[in-house]
């Protein structure tokens, strides 16, 4: 196995034997088949679009596939054995079609549309399509484990030989999975945009060719960025239109004495689902980790079992589950191979999996999920074992903020607010982590922290205080939120009659853990943000003369220690 997707890659440069994540050589070589796999059906679909044609639920199934390799989503190994069967029913499925409407499908094309496609007769293929799309989960052909664990080491990372295209590519392909990850929760809430599918598509493609060059490798890095803007805009919009704008909101993080069920992830559709199926059976439902923001929400508002937030950031799930004493239920990452104090109440569903954990499937034909195996076994346990008690603050999306536009102009004119740092992002076991707790203790009190993502329990439970009204940290909400965090550095830019965002009294020191932190930089980057600084570490996928050209021509630097970075933002 190699895999440097990301910032926990053993030595800073790649896990070759065992993921520091937990996930195993299988499992990590058939993440990079299934990705294999994907990058055919996007040669074909592509050819298909050219010819007029489209397959929404080929786009859907690329989409999963994406968000499926995510760090922390899924390691199950059937499930990913599963899915290349399926894709590579799909892929000639789509083959057949582009030759019978006149296409070229012929034999030089790129190995990734032909390898394996004599093990299927066009038969055998209708068949397979018929079953998955009628919502069979197994798909019987007649391949093996073994030619797909074979195959796997010779499509993997390290099957492009030249660095720098490699880089390019594998920074292209981190990007995408961030999209599909926000793309897939839009659709959850009714929202597609197709124009992003064919980018990704496109994009896939071209991590196939050879005649490209790392210049044009560069520009669709950055024309990733506009599609992970478009992306998150359309995730705001769908959570927004189904849910309202999220509100200035104090969130509990003691317990209460019903038993619970702790919800994590990021998908609110499945949070609404559990809110509404959980009504009235005396079980109180919790957010952990990237849900906290699920509270800021006006609709979630009328659930008086939504009682609060319990624990921190991902990686403390190990104890904090153990104390939770009731059913988890991980929507997406960050999942943490679990402990066996918890694994029989830990539940997975949507992209997420773990061999021998209960997942929960998506409902038939548009249904609602049926969470009634974990409402049942909420009802035998034991109330959460209080871990924290008092109340975090946050809500601060860009409605919020644009809504107390003049009280934050005021403040910036007065010089009672004298910068704004963007802390979003991710948060992680690494040791060196300390420094963002340590950076936002010691920054001045005329400052203040906009975040989003997980990177926030680093300094969301510190007594940081306030500026005129305004908390000194202002939470907008998840990962994807980070989009609120350009919308309101652009409104500001627009009411100070600025050229350019730079000019902004607003830092960026971002800390990044996994690929959907990798498109919420090229996302900013695309807005013409510059000089952002990421750590606790920069990407083992950069090469250094790729990480050279993202030094000078946006001024991207790592952090060094908090004394020194202070003063270098200070003084900027
Ligand atoms: Fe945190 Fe993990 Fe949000 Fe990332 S819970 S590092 O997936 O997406 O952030
Ligand atoms: Fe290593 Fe991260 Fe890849 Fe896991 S996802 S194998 S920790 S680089």
């Amino acid at each position: 196995m190699f895999c440097y997707q990301c910032q926990e890659a053993s030595k800073g440069t790649g896990c070759t034997v065992k993921g520091i994540c937990g996930k195993d050589e299988s499992v990590a070589n058939l993440q990079d088949l299934l990705i294999y796999v994907l990058k055919g059906i996007s040669i074909y679909s592509m050819k298909a679009k050219e010819l007029g044609f489209s397959d929404n639920n080929v786009d859907k199934f690329i989409v999963e596939g994406l968000f499926a390799t995510i760090t922390n989503a899924n390691f199950d190994k059937s499930s990913f054995e599963d899915n290349i069967k399926k894709g590579l029913a799909i892929r000639d499925e789509l083959r057949n079609k582009v030759t019978k409407a006149g296409g070229k499908t012929n034999s030089d094309l790129h190995d990734a549309a032909i390898w394996g496609s004599s093990n299927l007769s066009t038969e055998g293929i209708l068949q397979k399509i018929f079953s998955l799309f009628s919502g069979g989960n197994k798909v019987e052909n007649n391949y093996t484990i073994e030619q797909f664990l074979q195959k796997s080491t010779t499509v993997g990372v390290l099957a492009t030989e030249n660095e720098d295209i490699r880089s390019l590519r594998e920074l292209l392909i981190y990007g995408l999975k961030g999209i599909a990850a926000y793309l897939k929760h839009a659709d959850n809430l009714g929202k597609q945009d197709a124009n992003i599918h064919d980018f990704i598509q496109r994009a896939l493609v071209a991590t196939t060719e050879d005649t490209l060059s790392a210049d044009e490798l560069v520009a669709l890095v950055l024309e990733c960025g506009k599609y992970g803007v478009d992306a998150m805009s359309l995730l705001d919009n769908a959570n927004t239109s189904s849910y309202g704008n999220p509100e200035i909101t104090k969130v509990n993080i003691g317990v209460k004495s019903n038993p619970g069920i702790l919800i994590s992830g990021h998908d609110l559709k499945d949070m609404e689902e559990l809110l509404i199926q959980t009504e009235d059976t005396g079980i109180d439902i919790y957010t952990h980790s990237e849900m906290l923001p699920a509270h800021y929400y006006p609709a979630f508002k009328k659930y008086k079992h939504f009682v609060g937030n319990y624990g921190n950031a991902w990686w403390k799930q190990d104890s904090e589950f153990k104390s939770f004493n009731g059913p988890i239920l991980m929507t997406t990452n960050c999942l943490v191979p679990p402990k066996s104090e918890y694994k029989d109440r830990l539940y997975t569903t949507g992209a997420t999996g773990f061999n021998g954990v209960k997942h929960i499937p998506d409902g038939e034909e548009g249904k609602p999920k049926d969470f009634s195996a974990i409402i049942e076994q909420a009802k035998k346990c034991k109330s959460p074992v209080e871990i924290e008690k008092g109340e975090i603050v946050g809500g601060f999306a860009h409605a919020t903020v644009l809504s107390l536009a003049d009280k934050v102009v005021e403040a910036v004119k007065s010089g009672a607010i004298k910068q704004f740092f963007v802390m979003a992002g991710c948060d992680g076991r690494m040791k060196g982590r300390d420094y963002y707790t340590d950076f936002a203790e010691k920054l001045p009190k005329d400052t203040v922290i906009l975040t989003a993502g997980c990177a926030k329990y680093r300094y969301n439970k510190l007594k940081l205080g306030e500026i005129g009204g305004i908390p000194r940290v202002l939470d907008a909400g998840q990962c994807n939120d980070s989009y609120s965090l350009a919308v309101i550095a652009l409104k500001l830019k627009e009411v100070f009659e600025l050229n350019d965002i730079n000019e902004l009294p607003i830092s960026y020191n971002i800390a990044w853990y996994e690929q959907k932190a990798v498109i919420v930089l090229l996302a900013l980057l695309h807005l013409g943000v510059k000089n952002i600084h990421l750590g606790p570490t920069l990407p083992a996928f950069l090469s250094p003369n790729i990480a050279k050209i993202l030094v000078e021509n946006f001024g991207i630097g790592g952090i060094t220690d908090v004394e020194n970075d202070m003063k270098m933002f200070l003084e900027a």
